[in-house]
């Protein structure tokens, strides 16, 4: 049943380390990388295999990683993160010395053919900006036709638009840039129709986007001219070093001002003007929106390290329940459940604004890692779900669309409208996987429907908690183990205990502990009523937890 050649091949493929699918894939320094990114070259094919597609996806970035990293992942045919019984696989596939067992296996209890199977799926392969990115690219498509499939490379992409790809290849559609820029234009033009209050332009906002120097920057160049949206001035657009000191990670975890490398292009802004700052990370799936505010006699890059402030994603998923509730309300419901899926990582006050917004919204709380908010999203008519480090989309059922698309052939003038506005929310929505670039427009879009100008009404909604994040880099990681998605410490108990007596002496105060799953630390996160408090109990935390994982030899 095994060709001798194929088992051959991939044995001379051997990591020289244990590696494990984390939560966004294999990750790590790119020259460890060579033989992890061929094996899933194998496994994408053998996933592809598995099941009646199209094909699937495979996609060479780590995204907000530092730039000598990288990684590998695979996308299922329906555009989603591959599914746990096949994570389980990949890292056995991966590691294991000989993988002629576990390609028996796949061949018996997975069906999966190496030969003579008649349909024969394709695998889409793309990259992002880094200098590994398509070399590595090169290996996995040479996995692929050792097996003896097609593979189709779009070169650099988006993560996100590779998830599209896949996904509309699936349901028959032309899978390219074009129709994915198209689709998001078309749901911006529809809402400039119907929902924007201020229908004119506000020739004052000016919109700046930190590109992190990398692969969204093409992106933002085709998104802006097909959707024609005015004052859109990209910077960091690959003149500096990718994720330095600039990107979606870097300003959510530090809070400050990024390094600008073309800084000139934005000095000419009117001193007047309203800014709306966001940034996209590497493989621009996260967008995150902050306010920086400089005198008029400040240039712009003199605010470099300064502190600003942050919408993190958990903004996003309010703004988006707020625009959906008031169309839903003109509907009357309409039956749709609608959830808001977050971490535990989600600020408190989010999470409580959230809730008080009352029926039909309610709010969910899952581990870490898009993959599992996606799913739990995909359990309602409409799913909203963000990470507060800005990864997330709005997720419309099947059914929910047809209902829309009834209201819209059937009743009156204002209930047509709402239908309208909320499938073109599904037209911009990236339907397979949060998307910085998309979510720029929606972002925009969704300020635009609330007739808000600045970022400040936004910020203003509520009031985040205090909060403390950090990344501890320690010997071991995998020592921490959690429950409840992530939100009890269960061992090491030095550091199960000091979580559960803080957590009983200070009840008003919450902690997060847990192994980062593309990155060597231990991030921790704590919030509470006062900042001074916090930054004491964080202390101990980071004490115990040092010395629970050991500190790293220098
Ligand atoms: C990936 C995942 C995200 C996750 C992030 C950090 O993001 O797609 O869902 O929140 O990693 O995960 P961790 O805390 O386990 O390191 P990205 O943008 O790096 O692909």
């Amino acid at each position: 049943m095994l060709d001798d050649n194929v088992v051959f091949e991939i044995q001379k493929w051997k990591p020289s380390q244990q590696f494990s699918y984390g939560t966004a894939g294999f990750r790590a320094h790119a020259n460890l990388l060579p033989p992890v990114v061929f094996r899933c070259g194998i496994l994408a094919a053998a996933r592809a295999l598995s099941i009646p597609c199209v094909c699937v996806g495979l996609m060479i970035t780590a995204s907000h990683n530092p730039s000598e990293d990288n990684g590998v992942k695979i996308i299922e045919p329906d555009g989603s993160m591959l599914s746990e019984k096949w994570e389980t696989i990949a890292s056995k596939l991966v590691n294991l010395d000989n993988p002629r067992q576990i390609l028996e296996e796949l061949c018996v209890e997975e069906d999966v053919a190496l030969k003579n199977k008649s349909v024969r799926p394709t695998v889409y392969v793309g990259y992002d900006s880094r200098e590994s990115s398509e070399p590595l690219s090169r290996l996995a498509q040479q996995a692929v036709k050792l097996m003896g499939l097609k593979y189709k490379c779009f070169g650099k992409v988006t993560t996100p638009q590779l998830h599209y790809f896949v996904k509309v290849a699936n349901e028959g559609v032309q899978a390219n840039k074009e129709n994915y820029f198209q689709r998001i234009a078309m749901g911006w033009d529809t809402l400039s129709q119907y929902a924007f209050t201020n229908t004119l332009e506000n020739e004052n906002i000016f919109r700046i986007v930190d590109c992190a120097n990398g692969v969204g920057s093409e992106a933002m160049q085709g998104l802006i001219e097909y959707t024609k949206i005015k004052n859109v001035l990209c910077v960091n657009t690959g003149d500096g070093e990718l994720n330095k000191h600039c990107g979606a990670d870097f300003i959510q975890k530090n809070v400050i001002f990024p390094i600008i490398s073309d800084s000139s292009k934005i000095e000419s802004i009117p001193s007047n003007a309203l800014v709306h700052f966001c940034s996209l990370d590497g493989d621009a799936d996260r967008l995150i929106y902050f306010i920086a505010e400089k005198s008029e006699s400040d240039s712009w890059c003199s605010l470099t390290g300064q502190r600003v402030r942050v919408l993190e994603g958990d903004r996003l998923s309010v703004l988006a329940a707020l625009v959906i509730k008031k169309f839903l309300d003109v509907l009357h419901g309409g039956n749709l459940s609608v959830g808001v899926i977050q971490t535990a990582y989600a600020n408190g006050a989010s999470t409580a604004f959230l809730k008080d917004l009352g029926e039909p919204i309610q709010v969910e709380c899952v581990s870490t890692g898009v993959k599992h908010l996606e799913r739990a999203a995909r359990r309602y008519d409409i799913g909203i779900f963000w990470e507060a480090n800005g990864h997330g989309t709005i997720l419309f059922s099947e059914s929910a669309k047809s209902f829309l698309r009834e209201i819209i052939e059937s009743t009156a003038k204002h209930t047509k409208k709402a239908a309208l506005c909320l499938l073109a929310l599904s037209s911009i929505a990236n339907q397979a996987t949060g998307d910085a670039i998309s979510n720029f427009i929606l972002a925009e879009a969704l300020l635009k429907v609330m007739g808000w100008q600045d970022l400040t009404s936004w910020e203003s909604l509520y009031q985040d908690l205090p909060n403390i994040y950090k990344a501890l880099h320690v010997q071991n990681k995998e020592i921490i183990q959690t429950v409840d998605q992530e939100r009890t410490v269960i061992a090491p108990e030095s550091v199960s205990r000091v979580i559960k007596d803080l957590s009983e002496s200070q009840p008003s105060y919450r902690f997060l502990i847990r192994p980062s799953g593309t990155e060597n630390v231990v991030r921790i996160y704590g919030e509470g009523p006062s900042l001074q408090t916090l930054i004491h109990l964080m202390q101990q935390i980071e004490n115990v937890v040092l010395q629970a994982c050991g500190t790293p030899k220098a």
